[in-house]
């Protein structure tokens, strides 16, 4: 470290230096990416609670109860007003709580969790972390769940099956209300991971799109992982885990004796109120109405592009179900294909099963974006 600070506004000029090495959502060039330009609403709110910390709630009992709104109010979209949980960072920390409370609650030696092979890596980290043995489903030929598949699986050391509503390569909707009978049936724990569907599914079915049940409407579904920073607009670290039960956080919970809560239930223990204040900001904001129409422009995007890129004679892996698209071509490999996208200035991703160029329509991507990419793709390959 120097022993002397600099100035203010050469540490501003540097940053800025800094800042335009990074590419930025706004351009409508990052293609491969389920995060988005954060909402003004969300950006202020987020910043108006800087100081908030969630680790110590009684401090700060506003920021609590707008984060315990925040939980109602997604809930009532995922078909259970009385849930209980947190806002938190993301997806993976969501994912791990929910493995942590089915392992705390089955409590048996050797627990296994079943996931499909679709599944977020997070879930790897949580087996790791949790000392679970993680067994991947197959899929079937729509890149679902092969329910069969899940079925053979479970043995007397399951303690929880995985379903995705919204796959992170893919966008896939697993089928959950399947899912639920099974996991009622065998009396096993069930997590939805609808990092990314959350906040597009409840909207578009409202909206008259025909897509399955997913959410707490279901009896087996005991826990759901919402995040608000990717479709819900929030910035970054902002997730959502919803619980059915509080047994399932009572079954986490460790003491805290000199802080203003007893009890503490998340991983983290200094937790950003900034974040729930940003939800908890664009939820009342944005309204289901405002919800709805952001899903249905991601929808129109996504049909934009699925049409253009079939139009030019590539490949779709599959119908995109929710806002995510995936394409290869037979004249050249994916890899090729990426790496020409991105001298011409467009940051693809690609799937690895099966392999293929992923392109997520995120709030920040317009259809301005989509036709020129189109006539960049087109050239290409001719
Ligand atoms: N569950 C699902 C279904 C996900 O897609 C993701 C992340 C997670 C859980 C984990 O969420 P966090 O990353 O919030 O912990 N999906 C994206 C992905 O891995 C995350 C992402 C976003 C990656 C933007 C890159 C990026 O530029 O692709």
């Amino acid at each position: 470290m120097d022993k002397k600070g600099i100035n203010r506004d050469e540490i501003f000029e540097k940053l800025s230096k800094f800042q335009e090495k990074d590419l930025t959502h706004s351009s409508g060039r990052i293609l491969g990416s389920m995060c988005t330009c954060p909402h003004e609403v969300g950006r202020e709110a987020y910043s108006m609670f800087l100081e908030s910390n969630l680790g110590d709630p009684g401090l700060f009992k506003g920021t609590k109860e707008l984060e315990d709104e925040s939980i109602r109010i997604l809930g009532s979209i995922l078909g259970k007003e009385d849930v209980c949980g947190y806002i938190i960072t993301g997806g993976t920390e969501a994912n791990i709580m929910a493995m942590r409370a089915a392992r705390n609650c089955a409590s048996i030696s050797n627990p296994e969790i079943i996931v499909p092979k679709s599944a977020h890596f997070s879930f790897k980290k949580a087996a790791d972390i949790l000392c679970l043995e993680l067994k991947e489903a197959e899929l079937d030929e729509n890149y679902r769940v092969d329910l069969q598949s899940v079925e053979d699986l479970i043995s007397d050391k399951t303690v929880a099956i995985v379903g995705v509503a919204g796959t992170t390569e893919l966008g896939k909707i697993d089928p959950i209300p399947e899912l639920s009978k099974l996991c009622v049936e065998h009396e096993i724990y069930l997590h939805v991971d609808a990092a990314f569907g959350g906040f597009m599914i409840p909207f578009l079915k409202e909206s008259s799109y025909d897509l399955p049940e997913f959410d707490f409407s279901l009896d087996g579904v005991c826990s759901l992982t919402i995040d608000p920073h990717k479709m819900g607009m929030a910035p970054i670290p902002t997730g959502g885990i919803l619980f059915r039960e509080e047994k399932y956080l009572d079954v986490m919970s460790i003491e805290t004796p000199y802080l203003t809560e007893k009890k503490q239930s998340t991983i983290v223990g200094t937790r950003a109120g900034a974040s729930a204040a940003a939800t908890w900001a664009l939820l009342k904001y944005m309204g289901m109405d405002g919800y709805i129409s952001l899903a249905e422009r991601c929808m129109e995007v996504t049909k934009l592009l699925a049409d253009g890129i079939k139009k030019i004679g590539m490949e779709l892996i599959t119908e995109p179900e929710l806002n995510l698209v995936a394409f290869r071509s037979d004249e050249m490999s994916v890899d090729e294909m990426a790496s020409k996208l991105e001298k011409k200035g467009w940051a693809v991703s690609i799937s690895s099963y099966p392999r293929a160029i992923r392109i997520i329509v995120m709030p920040h991507i317009k259809k301005e974006h989509i036709i020129e990419f189109i006539a960049d793709l087109r050239q290409i390959i001719i």
